[in-house]
């Protein structure tokens, strides 16, 4: 049979069931990413599992969110990973070195492979064509340790790029294009493959932007072929060994086809606080900003910079507005002091900026109160910039140059008038390569020892789950609840990622008498806590925090309308037990402080996914039935998370 791509590289990898969508699938990991802020916990659970070194052909842990060390946390983390690495046979890349999906791109992402990323937006190699996809920590340990990745076969939908782009409109409107077709939910169980003849005027980084913020919809995956351009992009890195060709069969099939005009296409941007809420930037011309940012692992690359910094030269940032720049690595900041183009930021008044997340997570550089910015980055969720009551707009980094030189939004097709084609950069056909600041682990790893310091905390046990489940609603919340409103980001927050017991302080942190709420609840005998949720519960971030946080909390189960993939995987993990309405109206009839029961549940969830729940608070039945898709995470949830599973089985 004719196959796509994602099917030709799963079943290169499958180790466990069928590529059947919809269906539970377990595939072989080759190579493993970790960031510092997710990358610790990776660590912690890696170690429960005792064993060494990693079994993954390529592991790379990145410093790049929480660089700003603020106090010793920051430090004590990187001391950390760089001596687990160094333990275990990992590569680690050092703070500044740039940020993780960028420099894998550059130095690491190899067509046809399989990537297993402990953040969101590692489907970013897909662009490469590396098959790449992020998930909860847990999991990402589980694949150093050797083990194979189980996550549901996805549909593969066709994303058909048809014609050329036109001047002023970038990789960026695609992208933000597919989210305005498929919204924030409309990717959910399904990998986006890019076909078409469009593709070929679209570089390596480009491709990357797209795949990068693919993970907005939902998807578990985004990917490219290997064509010529990933072999010039290869051969430029120095790795031209690691291409290969990589392209759908003639008659390959697809559950869905999404064709895109790009002649049609025009500047788009996403308004607060939704990635999914795209308007056109010429309906929204004039509005005021105060900061415009350019960066983040959609747009930092070589290319995204010197576009901007051609518009920018000669010019200078408006009086009111801020220009910050964080360039995506080591790489790209040395192309641009080379090239000028960092002299072009300088003079125009840019603020340059260390190459790391930074402002995209809210580390460093929040906007004023009620302050507008302007961001090439992936998320506007709200708070995100660390203002309350900011709004971010992202945009193309076109879009951003020529809005920060007039102070407010802007159609970037007005330079027209100055370049009536539009601008041309060009990637050089050989980048500075300079590794010295990824360190590669040491032949005598026994002699390394694993630098504790004191605000690294070992995870605690879970209990099993129980026979009944008793629980009260803790919090009920809205649709779109993402990770970021259950476990927030930002530098104080996110630098108490090693400390579960401190760090769950801050979980659900809108509400500020939640954490006292649970806490109380916890210490009653025989009752649990539930969160009441609406769609796409769980959104965002892969951080696993946001589930690991309220298991230590004493959450039993979570019951919403929908779950978005990764969390739910990091609940399971945990052994939260995952419930959705099956009458999603029953939703409405549910109040905080409500007690909810399910009698014999530990027992029912191995028999049965449609529950009987009660609310004894107002005394009705409903309905709900449990996301657990097969016999080993029924199994899993019931011992009380994976750890507990795992000690238990292979005793
Ligand atoms: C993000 O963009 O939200 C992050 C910070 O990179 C997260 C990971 C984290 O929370 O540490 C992600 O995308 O998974
Ligand atoms: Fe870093 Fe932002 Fe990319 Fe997350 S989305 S990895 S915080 S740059």
């Amino acid at each position: 049979m004719d196959k796509n791509i994602v099917q030709k590289v799963l079943d290169e990898h499958l180790v466990k069931g069928r590529l059947v969508a919809g269906k539970e699938i377990a595939i072989k990991v080759d190579d493993a990413l970790l960031q510092d802020a997710t990358g610790t916990t990776v660590c912690l659970v890696f170690e429960k599992m005792n064993v060494s070194p990693v079994k993954t052909e390529r592991t790379v842990v990145f410093i790049d969110h929480n660089t700003l060390q603020t106090n010793e946390r920051n430090r004590n983390d990187h001391k950390y990973l760089q001596s687990i690495a160094a333990k275990h046979g990992m590569m680690l890349s050092r703070a500044g070195n740039g940020i993780c999906h960028q420099v894998f791109m550059e130095r690491f992402a190899k067509p046809g492979k399989t990537l297993l990323g402990s953040d969101s937006h590692t489907p970013t190699a897909g662009g490469v064509g590396e098959l790449s996809i992020g998930a909860g920590g847990l999991d990402v340990a589980r694949a150093l340790a050797g083990e194979p990745y189980y996550v549901t076969m996805p549909e593969v939908v066709q994303v058909q790029l048809l014609g050329e782009l036109p001047a002023f409109v970038s990789a960026k409107d695609i992208v933000l294009k597919v989210l305005e077709i498929l919204g924030t939910k409309g990717g959910t169980g399904k990998a986006l493959e890019y076909t078409g003849e469009g593709i070929k005027h679209l570089t390596v980084t480009e491709r990357a932007t797209i795949t990068n913020m693919g993970t907005e919809t939902g998807a578990t995956m985004s990917i490219f072929p290997s064509d010529e351009e990933t072999l010039k992009f290869l051969t430029a890195q120095d790795r031209a060994s690691d291409w290969q060709e990589l392209k759908p069969d003639q008659d390959a099939r697809y559950d869905k086809t999404i064709t895109i005009f790009l002649n049609k296409l025009e500047p788009l941007v996403a308004c607060p606080h939704s990635p999914g809420n795209i308007k056109k930037v010429s309906e929204l011309e004039g509005l005021k900003i105060e900061q415009v940012m350019l960066g983040s692992c959609t747009n930092s690359s070589l290319l995204d910079m010197k576009k901007a910094a051609l518009i920018l030269q000669g010019r200078k940032v408006h009086p009111d507005v801020d220009l910050v720049i964080a360039p995506g690595s080591k790489q790209v900041l040395l192309h641009l002091t080379r090239g000028g183009e960092l002299e072009v930021f300088i003079k125009a008044g840019a603020r340059i900026l260390e190459c790391t997340c930074g402002p995209c997570v809210g580390i460093g550089q929040a906007p004023g109160s009620k302050g507008v910015t302007l961001r090439t980055t992936n998320r506007n969720f709200e708070k995100r910039s660390g203002t309350a009551d900011a709004e971010i707009y992202l945009v193309s980094p076109e879009t951003a140059a020529a809005s920060a030189i007039a102070g407010k939004l802007v159609d970037p097709r007005r330079l027209k008038r100055i370049w009536s084609k539009g601008i041309k950069v060009f990637l050089p056909e050989k980048f500075h390569i300079d590794d010295s600041r990824i360190l590669k682990p040491p032949k005598n790893s026994e002699k390394v020892k694993i630098i504790r310091g004191p605000t690294i905390v070992e995870l605690p046990e879970f209990p099993e789950m129980p026979q009944e489940l008793k629980t009260k609603v803790l919090i009920k919340l809205g649709d779109k609840t993402t990770t970021g409103h259950i476990s927030p980001s930002g530098t104080d927050i996110m630098a108490l990622r090693s400390d579960l017991p401190e760090i769950a302080k801050h979980t659900f942190h809108k509400d500020p008498d939640f954490y006292q709420r649970a806490i109380k609840n916890k210490k009653k005998k025989g009752l649990r806590g539930i969160v009441v949720g609406g769609e796409n519960y769980g959104e965002g971030s892969s951080r696993e925090h946001a589930a690991l946080a309220p298991r230590y909390l004493g959450i039993d189960a979570v019951l919403v309308k929908s779950f978005a993939r990764i969390h739910l995987a990091n609940l399971i993990n945990f052994g939260i037990l995952p419930l959705e309405f099956v009458d999603k109206a029953d939703y409405d009839r549910i109040e905080t402080g409500n007690k909810i029961e399910i009698s014999d549940v530990r027992k029912l969830i191995g028999k049965t996914e449609v529950l009987k729940a009660k609310n004894v608070s107002k005394g009705f039945e409903f309905e709900v039935k449990h996301c657990l898709s097969s016999p080993r995470q029924v199994e899993i949830v019931q011992a009380g998370g994976y750890l507990n599973w795992m000690k238990k089985t292979k005793k």
